[in-house]
């Protein structure tokens, strides 16, 4: 039918002009004789998605006819940044859609630029969700995202005197051509009310919940394409919106303020993402995003499963689902709730089920950042949610009795439930006891999980159900994209471009190293990455580098455990001894320029602190006349993935300095090395594997290792 009726599709270049065309007069209502560059991204992007949709409706078809089994990864945060560049590159239109829009006066340059980042994500465990949906797209599995559509991303990072200031990041301003609203998929999400015991027909004790405060959410659908495959998976972000009509009798009593103000607090629910990257902040409105989001993706798992009309005793069989740290933890309860409550399903059978549903991953070993809520507020929220926690807390416990009798002090300890005033969820207990296996994200941190925040759970469960996954991150955007030049190197010098479905293939450049040719291209690609990076230094701070420089780069979210400090302190060492020199000794003194970025939790005062200092450092270096030009310093504002794509295939040398046994991995320390750069790095997270991959002529290693830090830290108390 598609052939017979559908639009011209095809991905030529005088396809693409077309439809370019019919999208400036149709879809943007303007004239061809007057656009601008934003209407020439938009009448672009749309271009683009008419193409991705029709690939993203053929592999739903498929999967639906397949119904294999699918994964479901379940994550508050999705650092997708910009979609155009990354769909013109993975659906092979690059070339084409450049040519194309050249002939109508534009450059694709230009064009791309437009693009506001989707930025619903904080830093590495967001960005993470966003390279694994590349690879399963890319690796053609029937894989799902589900997360929250939030109104306000991460907030733009402005400076003033030095210091941070945040601004809202109002991403939908403009309309989002990489969203699919779904108006037709909605969910009713109930909170508060409370539950009632029944006995059903067959004289079975039931519990209902019931009353309380109904929402909606509304499906919004992004599709994800993969590279080289018409396989596109879905992201599928939940909004908020209240379920009453806007109330008109009120309205018309004339009390306009309640009528709208429920409006307003049902549409709260998805307005912001919490801005905080490794620590946790008790929020209620936090709770309430985590079951909105939960409960929606568990309805719309659940139906999906149902359609097949496959005995529950499958639903494992088809459905695995991850849980993305300990954000989504209350999809073990729902599940739970939904089988035993709603489905009639037995306790016993219901929790088996649960149970090899679920796995989860834990990204952080910092005691600050592990979630635990206050039972009352559960209660409140959620009533037969927190009886059901109690249940799975009486029956894991004992089962712990059982196998290991008379060890109360265990007890308390493995307990999902901490004995304090009030007593709070260990959501990380919760999750353990309800998943089938738990992974850290990189060798060392797997490690560490068993030998300290889980230590006690290997005690009942052994150390079987504790693997390690070392996170990964996506070549196709964070070299193909991200470093053109470098990636056609590599793809003449290979002979295809295989290489960006399967990396191991980089090994075969090695026979290359001593080729004077690739040599000089290899420097020539790292040198306009750099001319590029240094003119965004330029527009973004004002500061003029030398391109010719060692760029020094440490790009993060600002926290102590990442020590920035001691970064900055390194380079007022530096610049002190730049002053004492002689102009002789340093002419002999290689250029360096040090590139800070990064945002700071809005509420982390010291984080905060941190990058006034760097500003003031910077300066003071940068008005130096008298050190010339070895030494720059620069704090890029509002660090973020399209940032991340300039920044790091320009570094020579980049830094990775946590404090050994803090940084569960890091996923950008694998992004400057996939571009040639050096690493700078502790023996922490996944620095270790990295070295072990490329050898230590390619990486400095200094300090401490995580055993020792324990007993440094209490001896130079
Ligand atoms: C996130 C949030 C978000 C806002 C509200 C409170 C809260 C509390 C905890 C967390 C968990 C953050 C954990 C995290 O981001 N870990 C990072 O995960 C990366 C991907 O695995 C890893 O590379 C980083 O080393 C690790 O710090």
């Amino acid at each position: 039918l598609w052939e017979k009726y559908g639009a011209d599709e095809s991905d030529d270049k005088e396809s693409f002009q077309k439809s370019f065309i019919r999208h400036v007069t149709t879809t943007l209502a303007r004239s061809i004789y007057n656009i601008d560059n934003f209407s020439a991204y938009q009448a672009t992007a749309h271009s683009v998605r008419d193409r991705l949709i029709k690939r993203w409706n053929e592999t739903q078809q498929t999967h639906t006819e397949v119904d294999s089994k699918r994964v479901y990864y379940l994550s508050l945060e999705f650092l997708l940044g910009r979609s155009l560049d990354n769909a013109l590159l993975n659906l092979g239109l690059k070339d084409n859609y450049g040519g194309g829009i050249k002939e109508l006066g534009f450059t694709m340059e230009d064009v791309l630029e437009q693009e506001v980042d989707a930025a619903l994500g904080n830093g590495g465990l967001g960005r993470l969700a966003a390279c694994y949906m590349d690879s399963l797209a890319t690796m053609d599995y029937p894989a799902w995202g589900y997360g929250l559509r939030y109104t306000y991303g991460i907030f733009q990072q402005r400076l003033k005197d030095g210091y941070q200031i945040e601004f809202p990041d109002y991403w939908l301003n403009f309309d989002n051509p990489w969203e699919l609203p779904r108006l037709d998929v909605v969910v009713d999400v109930q909170f508060c009310g409370s539950v009632n015991r029944y006995t059903d027909e067959e004289g079975h004790e039931r519990y209902a919940w019931e009353g309380g405060d109904t929402l909606q959410a509304i499906a919004y659908d992004v599709p994800i394409p993969g590279y080289g495959t018409k396989n596109c998976i879905n992201i599928r972000l939940w909004s908020s919106k209240p379920k009453r009509q806007f109330d008109l009798t009120r309205f018309n009593e004339g009390q306009y303020e309640q009528a709208v103000y429920e409006q307003m607090q049902a549409e709260n629910i998805t307005a912001v993402l919490y801005p905080n990257d490794n620590h946790m902040v008790g929020k209620e409105l936090r709770l309430k995003q985590q079951y909105f989001w939960v409960a929606a993706s568990l309805f719309d798992i659940v139906r999906r499963f149902k359609k097949s009309e496959k005995p529950w005793s499958n639903f494992p069989l088809q459905v695995a689902i991850q849980l993305n740290d300990t954000h989504p933890t209350l999809a073990i309860v729902e599940l739970q709730r939904i089988l035993v409550d709603l489905e009639g399903i037995g306790w016993d059978e219901a929790w088996a089920i649960v149970t090899q549903t679920f796995a989860f991953t834990n990204h952080t070993i910092l005691p600050e950042a592990m979630e635990r809520w206050p039972v009352p507020m559960i209660q409140y929220l959620l009533p037969r949610h927190m009886q059901i926690i109690f249940d799975i807390n009486l029956f894991f416990l004992q089962k712990v009795e059982k196998a290991i009798p008379n060890n109360r002090d265990l007890l308390a300890k493995l307990s999902i439930i901490e004995e304090s005033t009030p007593q709070f969820v260990r959501m990380a207990h919760l999750a353990i006891v309800g998943s089938h296996r738990v992974n850290g994200v990189a060798a060392l941190h797997s490690e560490l999980i068993k030998q300290t925040i889980f230590k006690d759970f290997i005690q009942f469960y052994g150390e079987s159900k504790f693997e390690n996954k070392t996170n990964g991150i996506t070549p196709r955007r964070w070299l193909h994209q991200a470093n053109p030049k470098l990636s056609e190197l590599i793809t003449e010098t290979l002979g295809s471009k295989n290489w960006l479905k399967n990396l191991d293939l980089l090994k075969g450049l090695k026979s290359h190293v001593n080729n004077k040719d690739f040599r000089k291209r290899w420097v020539a690609a790292k040198l306009s990455n750099k001319v590029r990076l240094a003119d965004y230094i330029q527009k973004a701070t004002g500061v003029t580098v030398n391109s010719n420089a060692l760029f020094d780069v440490q790009v993060k979210r600002i926290h102590e455990y990442k020590r920035q400090f001691m970064n900055i302190l390194g380079v007022i060492h530096r610049y002190n001894t730049l002053k004492k020199m002689t102009s002789e000794e340093r002419a002999c003194v290689v250029h360096r320029v040090v590139i800070f970025g990064g945002k700071a939790a809005p509420g982390y005062y010291i984080a905060k602190l941190v990058i006034k200092l760097i500003n003031s450092v910077a300066e003071v270096v940068n008005n130096d006349n008298s050190i010339e030009d070895s030494l720059k310093v620069v704090f890029i504002p509002d660090y973020n993935v399209s940032v991340a794509e300039i920044i790091i295939p320009a570094s020579d040398i980049s830094q990775h300095i946590s404090t050994a046994g803090t940084e569960a991995s890091g996923t950008s320390n694998m992004k400057f090395v996939l571009n040639g750069g050096l690493i700078l790095g502790t023996v922490d997270g996944a620095n270790i594997e990295i070295c072990e991959e490329i050898g230590d002529d390619n990486i400095f290693m200094f300090g401490n290792l995580a055993h020792q830090v324990d007993d440094l830290r209490h001896a130079h108390r």
